[in-house]
């Protein structure tokens, strides 16, 4: 990296839709050093455990540095010709719906105006979607059927405002961190807020909660619909509000009273009491905010989830004004600008309607295009069954990992195979989609490239460059450019810089816009080169003769819907179906996140900060399910679907409920030999949204039968050639492993230095403990370890933390070896156990230390060990250890 004096650049966090701004500092030598921006209104400061690991996940290790044809370097010229001249000969061969894009809200609005106007305008189809299907689209449907368009009412300042905040299928303390912490805050503040958590598994999110309803699998449409019922039946319902500004209530409360609370009981799982609790708190207060997020969105009844809970909110006027409305909060940091621009295959730009004649003639006037799409493009499943079945000729695939991140992935795996042109652009080398490349293409990554993002809240930020163009990379909006010149649209797609981009889409958005489009960012059209560069964070709408420039950030509380009529519409939606399960697949098999990664891995992985917290694939499991089928803690087992199978770690836990399971997504092969849990989930999609059901899939369980299991740290990437189940993941000194043998190697040594990637014949210092089986090998070079592995017929009981950290111990004390074969630390080096803190290395046996030494509060725990003072993100699993250590303390 480039040397020099010290410079701080105010950016944004790459990572989820809170949009955290971001202060990078370049220092004098080239490390990188980040902290919330204080003045950035998302944040105020704060970062999560991810955002402050940024400096550890931007080196060039792994990088695509260069373009690539057919897996040789190539020029970008070459390149680009070449993907310009394939999709040009499929559209003249078999008409513009032969060839495809599938982007990704993490790219930046820049980015996604360029490939939204070369698809839909000037290649004439809308074969453009997005893994915002998979996210947001449930919402974006949501919102247009109740509002006319996929417009997010309220601002974060009202999820502290509010008397009552309702999250819903959202795990807010993992995936929205810092949302989280200003509730948090709100709430310590004022603890008469009241927070209510509706989630099938007893997330960390709990933590915050005065009532936690552990709801069935898609019970949602049942609990809204109860609810709207109640508010009619209870003098709820501002009349007012309903007569001017909405229409289609009495067909809505038709369906919403055809059950009564027994049936709701059973459709949702949750008991009478609960329902009244529920109900009783949410009539109560005025100030209400439901968020919601994947368990509403990620659904076959997703959009119905999302106007179940809409209707509430327009039966009791209770949107658009300070403290209430519905809120969805997206993923990832540009959903909503992808929204904005168009990205989905059935949008327009601009959140112009493609069904809509009017709106496509002044689409394609405004970009004075040869074409503009006729109709609806095909949505994500579909546009991956069309390339299975041959009909796709070209895909471009941009910022997203569909082979891992898309359900029936061996499916989507398999038609990339036999597409005939596919092209990836990505910042890795190696990830599981682009290894099905013809042609690879180098982008540009966070802290390298320039332009917009819009957050969960409207809120328009500059992510901004501060560190070189690492090798050929180049930003993603100018590869799809210069494929548009080369495709003969020079004109069009003559963009000197992602501020030239920017004007045109403001003044798209403004053009002939007499204020029946929410979205109107006229006030920035005519915005210069620098005054783009030095754009402070603001919310739109930013209309061109507002002149505060701070409009009212918030939408409808006096009517004004984007419908022909301008009236919002409550939606007469039914009651959840149940999915079915088998004898087989008796469980209902959920998915998501975790703390610490993010997607697919290829950037938190490289952090170990990051990979600590959790450091293989799991499977959540209720105690009583693991005892039935015999499952102990930390044994391995197989989960499987009718579509494949996976091996993780299972994780027994009360926090799950009997007959579910939650595995996570991140998992990919490069990290684990078998954990791509989208292989597992059937492509079953929302009929609305087209958004896939990635949280109800029929699944069984079954206990992975291993001869050995083992661990290892290794200074050299580990290798696991042999092994029935692995797991990498990288800790400071190199890398740590999970593994687990089908049957036993004849000879350890050659298994164990392939292991450890050092030469077969390097002398190991071994121990086998006759008594139970246990073996032990570590091998060294000078003074430090160069590995070291640990072999049981259960799992290995080492300490990670520990093992770990000796790759970075000295050991050229001889004697000292015996402690890296015995497993464990010297008496005077503690065990912190597994790491709870990241950002400060803080270890579950340091909490627990500080707790059994008097500590009583997270804020003790935080003074005594220093955990939780960064960040924060973990300050709800101090809360959990604490609680259930002061509870053995008190016994
Ligand atoms: N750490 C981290 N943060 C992230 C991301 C990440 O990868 N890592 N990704 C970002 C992105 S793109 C997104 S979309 C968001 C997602 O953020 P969230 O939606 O909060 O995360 P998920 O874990 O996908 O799912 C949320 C919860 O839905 C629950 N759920 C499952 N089924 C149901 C149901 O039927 N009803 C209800 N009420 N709940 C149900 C699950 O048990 C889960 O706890 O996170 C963003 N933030
Ligand atoms: N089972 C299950 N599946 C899910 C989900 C779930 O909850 N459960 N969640 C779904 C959701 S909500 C989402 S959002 C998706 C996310 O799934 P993906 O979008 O597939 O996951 P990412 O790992 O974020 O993929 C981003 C890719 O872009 C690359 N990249 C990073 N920066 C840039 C850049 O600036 N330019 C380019 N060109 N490339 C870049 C990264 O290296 C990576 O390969 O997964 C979906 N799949
Ligand atoms: S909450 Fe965390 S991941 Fe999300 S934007 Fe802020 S720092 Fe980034
Ligand atoms: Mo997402």
């Amino acid at each position: 990296m480039t040397a020099g004096p010290a410079r701080t650049v105010k950016t944004t966090c790459p990572y989820c839709g809170v949009g955290c701004g971001v202060l990078a500092t370049l220092e004098e030598g080239g490390a990188v050093t980040i902290k919330g921006d204080p003045d950035h209104p998302a944040n105020l400061g704060r970062l999560c455990s991810k955002g402050s690991a940024l400096g550890e996940t931007i080196d060039l290790d792994g990088r695509l540095l260069f373009p690539e044809v057919g897996g040789r370097r190539a020029s970008w010229d070459t390149a680009l010709d070449l993907v310009a001249s394939a999709f040009s000969k499929a559209i003249a061969e078999h008409g513009p719906d032969s060839v495809a894009f599938y982007v990704s809200g993490q790219l930046l609005t820049e980015d996604y105006y360029v490939a939204n106007k070369l698809m839909k305008g000037f290649i004439g189809s809308a074969n453009i979607d997005t893994n915002s299907r998979l996210c947001m689209a449930s919402s974006v449907a949501g919102h247009r059927r109740a509002f006319g368009s996929d417009t997010v009412p309220g601002t974060y300042e009202d999820l502290e405002l509010a008397d009552l905040v309702v999250l819903t299928g959202s795990n807010l303390a993992w995936c929205h961190p810092v949302l989280y912490q200003r509730i948090a805050a709100a709430k310590a503040a004022r603890p008469e807020m009241r927070i209510v958590l509706i989630d099938p598994r007893r997330t960390m999110t709990a933590d915050l909660a005065d009532l936690y309803l552990a709801i069935a699998p898609d019970g949602d449409v049942s609990l809204f619909l109860g609810l709207l019922a109640h508010l009619a039946d209870n003098g709820f319902l501002d009349e007012a509000y309903v007569a001017a500004h909405t229409s289609g209530i009495d067909q809505a409360l038709d369906v919403a009273r055809a059950q009564d609370l027994t049936d709701l009981a059973a459709q949702t799982g949750l008991d009478i009491a609960q329902l009244e609790q529920f109900y009783a708190l949410w009539a109560g207060a005025e100030k209400v905010v439901t968020v919601y997020s994947q368990g509403v969105n990620q659904s076959s009844t997703g959009t119905d989830k999302v106007n179940a809970i809409i209707n509430c909110h327009l039966a009791t006027g209770r949107i658009g004004r300070p403290g209430m409305g519905p809120f969805s909060v997206t993923g990832q940091p540009n959903a909503m600008g992808g929204r904005e621009v168009g990205g989905l295959a059935n949008m327009l730009a601009a959140h112009m309607e493609i069904e809509n004649p009017e709106h496509r003639d002044r689409v394609q006037r405004f970009w004075k295009s040869p074409k503009i799409a006729a109709k609806p493009g095909l949505k994500a499943v579909d546009l991956f069954q069309a390339v299975a079945d041959g009909k796709i000729k070209a895909l471009w695939i941009m910022a997203t990992n569909p082979v891992d991140s898309m359900p029936d992935a061996s499916a989507v795996e398999a038609a990339l195979a036999a597409c005939p042109f596919v092209v990836v652009s990505d910042i890795m080398a190696e990830t599981d989609t682009i290894r099905h490349a013809d042609v690879k293409l180098p982008s540009l990554g966070w802290g390298e490239k320039d332009g917009t993002v819009t957050n969960s809240e409207r809120r328009i930020s500059r992510p901004r460059a501060f560190l070189p163009a690492p090798g050929k990379a180049r930003a993603d909006w100018w590869q799809m450019a210069e494929v548009g010149k080369r495709m003969g649209h020079a004109a069009a797609f003559d963009f000197p810089n992602a501020a030239s981009v920017m004007r045109e889409y403001a003044a798209q958005t403004a053009f002939e816009n007499d204020g029946a489009r929410d979205l109107d960012l006229g006030g920035i059209a005519d915005i210069d080169d620098a005054a783009y560069d030095e754009m402070a964070p603001f919310q739109w709408p930013r209309p061109a003769d507002d002149g505060s420039l701070t409009p009212d950030t918030r939408f409808f509380a006096n009517g004004g819907y984007f419908t022909p009529d301008r009236l919002a519409r409550f939606v007469a939606v039914a009651p959840s179906r149940q999915v079915a399960g088998s004898r087989e697949y008796r469980f209902t098999l959920n998915t998501g996140r975790i703390r610490d990664h993010w997607h697919t891995m290829t950037r938190t992985a490289k952090s170990p900060r990051l990979s600590v917290h959790i450091a293989e694939p799991f499977a959540e499991i209720h105690p009583a399910d693991a005892r039935a089928l015999g499952i102990c803690e930390a044994d391995l087992v197989r989960v499987a679907s009718e579509r494949g199978e996976i091996v993780v770690r299972a994780l027994i836990t009360d926090r799950q409920q009997p007959g579910a399971l939650f595995v996570p997504m991140h998992w990919t092969d490069q990290w684990a030999s078998s954990a791509r849990v989208d292989r597992l989930v059937a492509p079953v999609v929302d009929p609305v949204s087209g958004q896939p059901a990635l949280k109800n899939t029929a699944a069984s369980l079954t206990r992975f039968e291993a001869s050995q299991y083992g661990f290892a740290v290794s200074r050299n990437k580990p290798l696991f050639e042999s092994a029935a189940y692995w797991a990498i993941a990288r800790s400071t000194g190199g890398w740590r492993a999970e593994f687990a043998l089908a049957e036993d190697h004849d000879e350890v040594q050659p298994f164990i230095c392939a292991a450890l990637g050092i030469d077969t014949g390097t002398p190991l210092l071994s121990f086998t403990d006759p008594t139970n089986g246990v073996t032990r090998h570590a091998a060294f070079d000078g003074t430090s370890l160069l590995g070291a592995v640990y072999l049981s017929r259960q799992p290995v009981t080492v300490s990670r933390s520990w093992a770990a950290d000796q790759l970075e111990q000295d050991y050229a004390n001889l004697s000292s070896r015996w402690r890296i074969i015995a497993g464990r630390p010297a008496n005077d080096m503690p065990d912190k156990g597994a790491i709870v803190c990241a950002c400060m290395n803080v270890g579950v046996n340091d909490i627990i230390g500080a707790i059994r030494s008097g500590c009583g509060s997270v804020d003790a725990v935080a003074r005594a060990t220093s955990a939780g003072t960064n960040c924060g993100s973990c300050k709800a699993e101090i809360k959990v250890i604490l609680d259930e250590h002061q509870i053995i303390a008190a016994e």
